[in-house]
């Protein structure tokens, strides 16, 4: 049996069907299992994405009346209880003259991000783009320019496929209802999906090269209620857009249950509940059955500007690259957030922590990209990822005090040769135990998280050089 074929074997068992009774849906899950078309494949290859949450609350950064409000910057309308037309009013000093989309392009090439995810619309209801559906643009500010034009095109240059976040929950539009108590929000609301999907057919027309519609604030009753909408959404934008990717997140079923359907099917094409958190690497092994993007924050809840982070704490790079690392090994996506500044730059630490991501990533990143699960048990140092041509990668994250990493191998499965990813440097293999391994750390201490290629060796019905106890 080859190495491939037994790594094949791993999600098949995981997938295994419970007999449960089938619940009749119209609006359930479209597919059983991945969509292994090119443009998930691309999607799931990219593994390393950046978010930028970018609007109007980036002018107050978190400050409203002279009060700073600790929680998310871009809730502080909802915070500070300021109603939509006086928020509208920040539009006046949207006038980012520092942003030049080439710059943002560079940084994100240079942090080894194969995709952005930009908010075309947050829940304040400003949009990036000028949409001739709304009062509340770019284009009716100082600026004027398409913000979200000028990014699409700065990255696609650079490689980098644009991905737009849309919040349906938009807090600006008046026929916009939480919950639907009447004939009347009834109506209303009929109007607000209307213009939903206007504004979504405008996005996918003006910006072909969109390859994913992420959608957020879908959580109120009236929209789990519409769970016909949600399909008719997903199914309008594929049509639009040949291979566009959409999220977990938009979809309800005729139950109004979300991301997961009544017979425990996920709907859109991967879950993306995974926000600020990640899978136990150790319980949660289930979520290698479907694709997931998990995003992640440098504050513990910030992803809007805002102007005082020392209320919070901020994530070091390492740990940034860690839970990287973590999605992967899990066979997920990893998104890192970025906030931008009123005037259109970054943060010193955003800037910061995209140079020593991208630093490790050209030297690493062959573990991170198009790699998957490994499908071996976890161990104290750190992850292992799983290549395309099967290869495993150690990605050491706790060097430890005995200067022997272990492995762990399912039956058959021998471990043949290791060497340090960098510099080819060979680690001594020694077998302890029946599908036991110890592997020497690198001779010079790495002063980084650092990567070992496995050469491993699935032996068909092979013996074991240990004799089973017979206990
Ligand atoms: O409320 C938003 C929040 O501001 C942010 O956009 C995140 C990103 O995943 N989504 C929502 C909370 O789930």
């Amino acid at each position: 049996m080859t190495l491939i074929v037994w790594l094949a074997l791993v999600p098949a068992t995981l997938c295994a069907q419970q007999g449960a009774t089938e619940i009749p849906l119209k609006y359930g899950a479209d597919r059983v299992g991945k969509r292994e078309d090119p443009a998930m494949i691309k999607f799931r290859e990219n593994r390393l994405g950046a978010f930028i949450h970018w609007g109007l609350y980036a002018i107050p950064g978190g400050e409203w009346n002279g009060k700073v409000y600790p929680g998310a910057a871009e809730w502080l309308k909802s915070w500070a209880n300021v109603p939509s037309d006086e928020w509208m009013k920040l539009m006046d000093q949207w006038n980012p003259t520092k942003f030049d989309a080439t710059a943002w392009a560079k940084m994100a090439k240079d942090m080894g991000v194969r995709y952005v995810k930009i908010t075309t619309k947050h829940h304040e209801g400003f949009c990036l783009w000028p949409s001739k559906y709304s009062k509340y643009t770019v284009a009716q500010t100082p600026y004027k320019k398409d913000i979200l034009g000028e990014l699409v095109k700065a990255y696609n240059k650079e490689g980098i496929d644009v991905h737009f976040y849309f919040s349906v929950m938009d807090w600006s539009h008046p026929d916009y209802r939480s919950s639907i108590k009447t004939p009347a929000d009834s109506v209303a609301f009929s109007r607000f999906l209307e213009f939903t999907d206007n504004q979504l057919k405008e996005l996918a027309t003006r910006y072909p090269t969109v390859k994913d519609f992420w959608f957020d604030g879908t959580w109120d009753s009236s929209i789990k209620k519409n769970g016909w909408w949600t399909a008719h959404v997903e199914r309008m934008l594929k049509e639009l857009v040949l291979g566009v990717t959409i999220n977990s997140r938009l979809r309800a079923d005729d139950y109004g249950k979300r991301h997961f359907d009544s017979n425990g099917r996920l709907m859109g094409d991967y879950e993306s509940a995974y926000e600020r958190r990640l899978p136990d690497p150790v319980k949660d092994l289930k979520v290698t059955q479907w694709d997931w993007e998990a995003c992640m924050t440098l504050p513990e809840n910030q992803w809007g500007y805002h102007k005082d982070w020392s209320l919070s704490y901020v994530k070091t790079p390492i740990e940034v690259i860690d839970r990287i690392v973590h999605a992967v090994s899990m066979g997920g996506n990893m998104v890192v957030n970025f906030g931008p500044q009123p005037d259109g730059d970054f943060r010193p630490e955003e800037k910061e922590m995209a140079k020593a991501v991208g630093q490790w990533m050209r030297r690493y990143g062959q573990a991170v990209y198009a790699c998957d699960y490994a499908g071996l048990p976890k161990q104290d140092w750190g992850y292992y990822t799983r290549g395309k041509e099967g290869e495993v990668y150690m990605v050491v994250f706790n060097q430890p005090y005995s200067r022997r990493l272990t492995v762990k191998t399912p039956k058959g499965v021998t471990v043949k040769k290791a060497e340090l990813l960098t510099s080819g440097e060979q680690l001594d293999v020694v077998e302890t135990a029946r599908n036991e391994y110890n592997i020497s750390v690198p001779a010079q201490d790495q002063g980084e998280p650092y990567v070992i290629r496995l050469q491993m060796h699935s032996k068909e019905g092979g013996k074991d050089s240990y004799r089973d106890a017979l206990t």
